[in-house]
């Protein structure tokens, strides 16, 4: 069985970080070591949230780590709360980068042209860094633009400027540069990516649904990391997370108790699965039984 880690915070009430990472990762068959990097009584959106520092534990959780000799197949960090958080999770990749696995940094900040809570612009230039050690990266236009030093793009954008942004997010130093929430017309929302080494663009695009949840991007890097380790490819790792995360949106809306802060992803973790296995089915439809 494969094994990741994740490294991110724990927000107890919220559906964001690890409480949907978690989940996720580990019901599409992967192991999901974790390193909570806080713990939070909900998400920053919430007001008079309460926070816990585990910062100090991030040392001797990778050096603990080392004598043991353990091994990841991927290291995937999200929301992480200060410099210093930067630097351990840097140092914790050093240590733990194999030639074969997967380094995902999902550079979570901000969104709709604002940073959260107590995040700065240089700040996203410290993440800039890190997304430098990444194989792929998954920040939407606001989180590139910051880490960028360019204005945000808003809603009014061409193809053109996406691939120009992707390619500058490449110059970080990933090798693959993912956007979300890309929509170059009003009924489409969807992500596009490029990879540097094959110099390659791709795009999957869903139907817009009209709604804003928090986590949804966790959500959604979350199942790309969970289908990667599952051997799909880049590609049909974003449409599998992209179609996951436009279900569980929809899901939420159509809820009797659908609640604001989160989305329900876990009911259709049956759904994520089936495509799952469906993506499986056609890379190796001789052998395929399902
Ligand atoms: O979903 C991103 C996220 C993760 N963790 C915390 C957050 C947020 C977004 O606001 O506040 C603590």
């Amino acid at each position: 069985m494969k094994r990741i880690v994740t490294i991110q915070d724990i927000s107890c009430v919220g559906k964001c970080s690890l409480t949907v990472a978690l989940p996720i990762i580990s019901a599409m068959g992967i192991e999901t070591a974790v390193i909570p990097t806080a713990v939070l009584s909900t998400h920053t959106a919430f007001s008079e949230f309460t926070f816990c520092d585990l910062t100090p534990e991030i040392r001797p959780i990778t050096q603990h780590w080392s004598r043991e000799k353990f091994h990841f197949d991927a290291i995937y960090t999200g929301y992480l709360g200060s410099f210093q958080q930067l630097e351990l999770v840097s140092e914790f990749i050093d240590e733990f980068k194999r030639a074969e696995n997967l380094i995902f940094v999902d550079p979570v900040m901000g969104d709709f042209g604002r940073l959260y809570s107590g995040f700065t612009p240089e700040f996203a230039k410290a993440m800039a860094r890190l997304c430098g050690k990444a194989d792929i990266i998954a920040p939407n236009l606001t989180e590139a633009a910051f880490m960028l030093g360019e204005d945000y793009l808003g809603s009014g954008y061409s193809r053109e400027d996406i691939e120009l942004t992707l390619r500058a997010l490449c110059r970080l130093g990933a090798k693959t540069s993912v956007l979300t929430g890309i929509s170059f017309s009003p009924d489409e929302l969807g992500v596009m990516g490029y990879d540097s080494e094959r110099d390659a663009f791709f795009s999957y695009f869903n139907r817009r649904i009209n709604a804003d949840y928090h986590g949804t991007g966790d959500v959604f890097a979350s199942a790309c990391v969970g289908a990667l380790m599952n051997d799909l490819s880049v590609e049909e790792s974003l449409k599998i997370a992209a179609d996951y995360t436009a279900l569980s949106i929809q899901e939420t809306i159509d809820a009797p108790d659908g609640r604001w802060y989160g989305v329900q992803f876990e009911s259709v973790i049956p759904q994520l699965l089936e495509m799952m296995s469906r993506a499986k089915c056609g890379q190796n439809a001789t052998r395929c039984t399902n």
